[in-house]
């Protein structure tokens, strides 16, 4: 039997035209991004598509685009082998990372891509990704997929999702995954790297986690900021969680004001999670003196997360209500590969 992939699209340049008033981007319908690409009639799977009402420049993805999505994955699990979710690249690697933790037990691919240029563009990199990224989502083993995790293609290559940031906005390589190693290479033929793939319980049935609280904010250090700012960031009624972007391995400025605003929060259960600035490497809490107050106030360590994987996790664990006192232990366990 061929696979039957889903296609699922939300937006993104993928399929832009230029509006002839501003010469800007915006999006565009689906039917004529399709009427574009008659080789997908070529490809040995079955495609079906299904589309967003009105696709969104990722720009505006929010929480409750993420629900539409999971709950289209969700109504037609059982009728396809996979999915290709077309979508922005400016917020895919946060799709990619809020879907991941959504999707639980997903023993199925997902696989999100998009493009840097038009598909009508004469250099479009549309093409091949959405091809490629059919391909990987139709990968079968014994008539079972593959791939059972959210991956995101682009430009010759698959990632774990939610490990990737978009770290290019000319490159048609505009991603990377630097602290985990790449799922797949399209090139002559498509070589799977066998390790790197998650391996889920199949036995365990697919559960969707629609709740995602969004009370939290990201923090990046930086040398000068000052306590005034920060009282007043911490002072909101509402805040429930904070990505805290430090230095290198983990590291802040050591200033009794900052370490006692940090304290207060967590003593209040706002819940903290250090993740570095840095692109790649990992936090280690205690490597330098400058981190090691970080640990004895109870700020959670987000080790090589990514802040796009964190800020997902950290919305999906505050929907479930995950209890104070076990918080801190789950954000630091690996639950859907985010993590080394
Ligand atoms: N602004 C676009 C988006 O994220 C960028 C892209 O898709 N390349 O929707």
């Amino acid at each position: 039997m061929i696979p039957k992939i889903l296609l699922i699209y939300t937006g993104g340049t993928i399929g832009m035209v230029k509006d002839p008033d501003t010469a800007a981007l915006k999006a565009f319908d689906f039917k004529t991004l399709l009427e574009r690409i008659p080789e997908l009639k070529l490809l040995d799977c079955d495609i079906d598509t299904i589309s967003f009402d009105d696709p969104i420049d990722s720009s505006n993805m929010n929480p409750k685009y993420w629900k539409q999505i999971a709950t289209i994955i969700e109504d037609n699990y059982n009728a396809f082998d996979g999915f290709v979710v077309l979508h922005g690249s400016d917020t895919m690697s946060y799709s990619a990372s809020a879907l991941s933790f959504m999707l639980e037990n997903l023993a199925k691919p997902v696989i999100f891509t998009g493009s840097q240029l038009p598909i009508g563009d004469l250099r479009t990199d549309a093409k091949e990704n959405l091809i490629t990224s059919i391909q990987m989502a139709s990968l079968q083993h014994y008539g079972k997929p593959m791939i059972k995790e959210v991956g995101l293609y682009f430009e010759y290559k698959l990632y774990r999702g939610n490990r990737t940031t978009k770290i290019n906005a000319e490159h048609f390589e505009a991603f990377e995954s630097l602290n985990y190693p790449h799922l797949a290479e399209s090139g002559v033929h498509l070589n799977v790297n066998k390790e790197a793939l998650f391996k889920p319980n199949t036995r365990k049935k697919l559960i969707i986690r629609k709740e995602l609280d969004d009370n939290i904010a990201i923090l990046k250090l930086f040398p000068g900021i000052t306590e005034s700012v920060l009282k007043s960031f911490f002072s909101n009624p509402e805040l429930k969680g904070v990505i805290l972007e430090t230095y290198g391995a983990g590291n802040c400025t050591t200033e009794a004001w900052f370490l006692n605003m940090l304290k207060e929060a967590v003593q209040k259960g706002i819940h903290i999670i250090n993740v570095t600035q840095c692109s790649g490497g990992s936090v280690i809490m205690g490597q330098y003196d400058t981190s090691t107050k970080l640990k004895s106030i109870g700020i959670i360590s987000g080790k090589d997360i990514t802040t796009e994987a964190a800020t997902a996790k950290l919305m999906y664990m505050l929907g479930e209500k995950i209890q104070a006192k076990s918080f801190k232990t789950i954000f630091e366990t690996s639950l859907r590969g985010e993590m080394t």
